[in-house]
């Protein structure tokens, strides 16, 4: 009976890791607690201006011996799992916008913007991913991600006329928080009919490039 009963313990953390790890339900849950539901037709409006790396990779090391990094940088608007770690468990990395790929630079200058719509569902929270790695000739390094929110703290504005520009985020790497994407976002009510609906997995693009 005892055996059973860890047996069971067992198979409901796994399965609760499965769904998608015990963090992130505990962080939904106080979420749910802590932010207003957003519903409607909304466009999110994200601007990456740059990118400092402080000359290395995740692991701490520097990207290159002899010279400076060689960044990529990609990003996506993620309004589906914004609590979930990168990779597969939120959004496939192919899904991502590439907005910047050079050679010799430790703080690219990026200056895009990317959007997503939602269309008529609800969120709480919305994540600004973006992706940094450091192309080599063998294989390719990490030099970190970077995760801020948005929150329905912050509503999205009337209409696009309405909406102001976030104060500059300066957005801290998972690994080291001294590296950082410097980042603004708007957010607004949309018309039903311009709304563009994505998904997180699939689609051929799901974080639009606009500008
Ligand atoms: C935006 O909303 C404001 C306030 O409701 C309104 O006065 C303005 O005309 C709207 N602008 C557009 C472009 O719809
Ligand atoms: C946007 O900024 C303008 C000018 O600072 C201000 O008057 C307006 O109230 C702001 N709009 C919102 C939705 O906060
Ligand atoms: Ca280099």
């Amino acid at each position: 009976m005892v055996g059973f009963l860890l047996k069971l313990a067992v198979a409901s953390v796994v399965a609760c890791l499965a769904a998608g790890g015990l963090i992130d339900r505990g962080q939904d849950i106080y979420d749910a607690r802590n932010y207003p539901l957003v519903q409607g037709f909304i466009r999110i409006e994200l601007h990456i201006s740059r990118l400092d790396t402080r000359g290395r990779s995740q692991t701490g090391l520097p990207c290159d011996i002899t010279d400076q990094c060689d960044p990529r940088v990609i990003a996506f608007i993620d309004t589906e799992r914004p609590n979930h770690d990168f990779g597969g468990d939120s959004v496939p990395y192919a899904n991502y916008a590439t907005l910047h790929d050079a050679n010799n630079v430790d703080i690219p200058l990026i200056g895009k913007t990317i959007s997503r719509d939602i269309c008529g569902r609800s969120v709480r929270k919305v994540a600004l991913r973006v992706r940094a790695i450091d192309k080599d000739m063998f294989n390719d390094d990490t030099i970190d991600n970077y995760k801020c929110f948005i929150t329905g703290d912050n509503p999205p504005a009337e209409n696009e006329s309405l909406a102001n520009w976030s104060e500059e985020i300066a957005c801290a790497g998972e690994e080291r928080k001294s590296s950082k994407v410097y980042m603004k976002y708007r957010w607004y009510r949309i018309n039903e009919a311009t709304c563009r609906p994505s998904s997180n997995g699939r689609g051929p693009f799901s974080g639009f490039l606009s500008r």
